[in-house]
């Protein structure tokens, strides 16, 4: 057997080094590089399973063509000619009759490699088809953090084994940034205490100190009391605040409606414990937040993470060492990536969509409708939310839908043709990260799996017989990625192709503290006050309103939040049995007292619903969550759940307060027992 570098795709800070065990041109082991600085050998038990996933049974292995109804799943195989050719033929057609933005492209991070991401972007600008907006992920966290801090890379998670407090607020690291957690390990050794800030007792949490049980949506509340503390107790940096930061004397009068007492109210977290973080966060030598995605999956998540973003500058943590904040690290990577998605083939003025409102959008939108969707690295039948709109859409008898996948998803069940898709271990690309500093190069390590092909090699087979002859339909991935590394960002200097062809991790040239020379904001400080917010009409200083589902409220009375399962990521994976056995039956969390009130036994079949859908999961009655809450993690495909429903079922199409995001886990549910 043979040992083949390469490196994990997937949507996950950790981008990890992989080393591919090959026999006989198969891959028989996927193992962490123990070379890689942040893998350190270790890999997550997802990864680990990848020779079930690359030879699954549902692996789709040529071009077929549905033959029954529509998310029926009967299908025939036919070539690749005959497909690309009815492609080709139906999107000229489509174009002609209705205009080209009637064709959809849907796309999203079933890949992280560079060239393959973007690797349609190029084929729909130069069709003139309606753009996508990729919002559904992290819009909202990173428009929340630049109105604060700035679009700029932040602290090394590497730097962490000098901090001596370290507050992970809204990650659940262990699952989801998993080698981040041996270096808050290394810290604690060292005496850091570790505190976690989520609304139940995740993965994470168990092994925190300290677990402060927030009530979802109100992270800004906490926040703010929290800065009440820093200040009433003289805890405040104030040389980093004057020379530093903006807005500090407006922030003051904000203030006095977030003492201990009253947050408490609004986040559920006792007084006491409020004075206790901010005490240590205000004394620590070197305090960091390790900022997740969960709160800015709230509709004023926004607000919620530049409130969180402010902290740090209070009391000089962007300063010290071992300190600071780790949002993405992913502004390191400024690459050259515009002969890849060449906008300057698009034209003016079409329109764009916005992702999370597929539903909407393939049900509702006119002039065009839309009458052809492309989706590729992506599950939106069971990722979207607000399920039910989406499967309308899907089910519409006039809407001609392709779809690259690597396996038959319940996305794919309703196409009309599925083309094989190639996966990072039969293809080249180039690999940057949004958890740590280094990008890494990587070549096939095994021959496609029967007929699929990368995803650029499939757009432009497509193109040239669309008759489009612009070169970036026939350049290689390696051309490309030489092309990205032509930049002048200071980050990647002296970067050569000829290092990164060899396969192994570089690292980016960031500063050992990335906020050293200030911050990426219109006035180059923290802005505590932000004209940019107040331009956009929104409210230029720190809020602590609550997200509430306002669609629910008055209706249903259980908060509901739906963050990842361990065993899976989003919805790939589902297909491996292993992890489906190990992640069990889908549960919902819901809290002992909550139980009794609705006489629910653990373990009972229960049904939860609110006016968008509805779905069946087990009860987990359990204090992990807390009053009035409920927790589901995971997205199971809708085929291993009863009635084949699925859990965004729940969530809705509702638009965050910036980057117009989803908010995942804001919805209000009623839970009862369904049999
Ligand atoms: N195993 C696994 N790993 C993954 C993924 C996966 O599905 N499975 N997904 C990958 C992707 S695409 C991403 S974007 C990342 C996401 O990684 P995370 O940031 O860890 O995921 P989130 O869904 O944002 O949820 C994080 C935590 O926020 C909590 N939370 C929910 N609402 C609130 C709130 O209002 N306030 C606070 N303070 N906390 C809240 C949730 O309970 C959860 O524990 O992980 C990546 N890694
Ligand atoms: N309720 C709820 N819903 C959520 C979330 C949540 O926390 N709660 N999380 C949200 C988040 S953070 C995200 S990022 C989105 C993720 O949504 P998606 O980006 O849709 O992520 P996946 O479910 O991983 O689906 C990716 C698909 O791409 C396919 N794929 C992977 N690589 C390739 C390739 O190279 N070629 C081709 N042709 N196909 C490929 C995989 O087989 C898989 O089916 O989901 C969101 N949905
Ligand atoms: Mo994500």
């Amino acid at each position: 057997m043979e040992f083949k570098r390469s490196v994990c795709p997937h949507d996950c800070p950790d981008t990890c080094g992989l080393l591919a065990g090959v026999d006989g041109g198969r891959v028989v082991s996927v193992r962490g590089d123990p070379d890689h600085p942040f893998t350190r050998g270790a890999v997550c038990v997802k990864v680990g399973h990848y020779p079930e996933r690359i030879y699954s049974p549902l692996r789709i292995t040529t071009p077929l063509r549905r033959t029954g109804k529509k998310g029926e799943g009967s299908f025939a195989r036919i070539s690749w000619d005959e497909a690309l050719e009815e492609i080709a033929s139906r999107y000229s057609h489509i174009s002609k009759a209705y205009g080209p933005e009637a064709i959809l492209p849907y796309s999203y991070a079933g890949t992280m490699g560079l060239v393959h991401f973007h690797g349609g972007h190029a084929f729909f600008h130069r069709l003139g088809a309606t753009r996508l907006k990729r919002t559904i992920c992290s819009s909202t966290v990173e428009a929340g953090f630049a109105a604060t801090v700035g679009k700029m890379p932040t602290t090394d998670i590497e730097s962490t084994v000098e901090s001596d407090l370290i507050i992970i607020w809204g990650s659940n690291t262990i699952s989801t940034n998993m080698h981040a957690w041996p270096f808050f390990l290394e810290a604690r050794r060292k005496g850091a205490i570790i505190a976690v800030i989520d609304p139940y007792t995740n993965r994470t949490a168990r092994q925190a100190d300290i677990h402060l049980k927030i009530r979802p949506g109100t992270d800004a509340a906490l926040a703010l009391s929290m800065m009440n503390v820093l200040a009433g107790e003289g805890l405040l940096d104030r040389a980093f605040i004057d020379s530093q930061t903006i807005g500090f004397e407006e922030l003051k009068s904000r203030l006095p409606g977030y003492s201990p007492a009253l947050a408490e109210g609004i986040t559920g977290i006792a007084a006491s414990s409020t004075k206790e973080i901010a005490r240590l966060y205000g004394k620590a030598r070197a305090p960091y937040i390790r900022l997740g995605w969960g709160p800015g999956r709230q509709l004023r998540g926004a607000m919620a993470v530049r409130t969180i973003a402010i902290l740090p500058a209070l009391v000089g943590a962007f300063r010290k060492r071992g300190g600071g904040i780790t949002r993405s690290t992913s502004a390191a990577f400024d690459m050259n990536l515009s002969p890849l998605t060449r906008e300057d083939l698009g034209k003016k003025g079409v329109r764009s969509v916005n992702m999370v409102e597929l539903g909407k959008v393939l049900t509702n939108l006119d002039n065009p409708q839309i009458m052809a969707m492309h989706v590729y690295h992506s599950n939106p039948a069971v990722v979207a939310p607000d399920s039910k709109m989406v499967m309308k859409g899907l089910s519409r008898e006039d809407l001609f839908l392709v779809v690259q996948e690597h396996l038959m998803t319940e996305t794919a069940l309703f196409a009309d043709l599925v083309l094989p898709g190639a996966s990072f271990l039969e293809s080249t690309d180039l690999y940057r990260s949004y958890g740590h500093y280094y990008l890494q190069m990587a070549k096939p390590v095994i021959e496609p799996v029967g007929e699929a092909r990368p995803t650029l090699r499939i757009f432009q087979d497509l193109a040239r017989r669309m008759g489009f002859k612009e070169d970036c339909f026939s350049m290689s991935e390696e051309e490309f990625i030489k092309e990205m590394l032509k930049t002048d960002s200071p980050y990647l200097e002296g970067i050569s192709y000829d290092d990164l062809e060899e396969g192994r991790p570089i690292r980016v040239r960031v500063p050992e503290n990335p906020f050293e020379s200030g911050f990426k904001t219109p006035s180059g400080k923290v802005e505590i006050y932000s004209r940019t917010m107040a331009d956009l009409g929104l409210d230029p200083l720190p809020d602590g309103s609550p997200s509430v589902d306002v669609e629910g409220i008055g209706k249903y009375p259980l908060q509901l939040i739906t963050p990842p399962r361990h065993q899976f990521l989003n919805s790939t994976f589902n297909e491996i049995d292993d992890l489906r056995d190990q992640a069990g039956r889908p549960t919902i969390m819901i809290h002992p007292g909550d139980a009794e009130a609705r006489g629910i036994k653990g373990g009972a079949e229960v049904r939860v619903w609110n006016d968008r859908g509805e779905c069946f999961l087990i009860a987990d009655v359990t204090d992990r969550t807390a009053p009035g809450v409920t927790v589901i993690e995971g997205l199971y495909w809708p085929r291993f759940m009863v009635g084949n429903l699925g859990i965004n079922s729940l969530t809705s199409q509702r638009l965050t307060d910036m980057g117009k995001s989803c908010a995942f886990h804001c919805n209000l549910v009623e839970v009862a027992e369904s049999k």
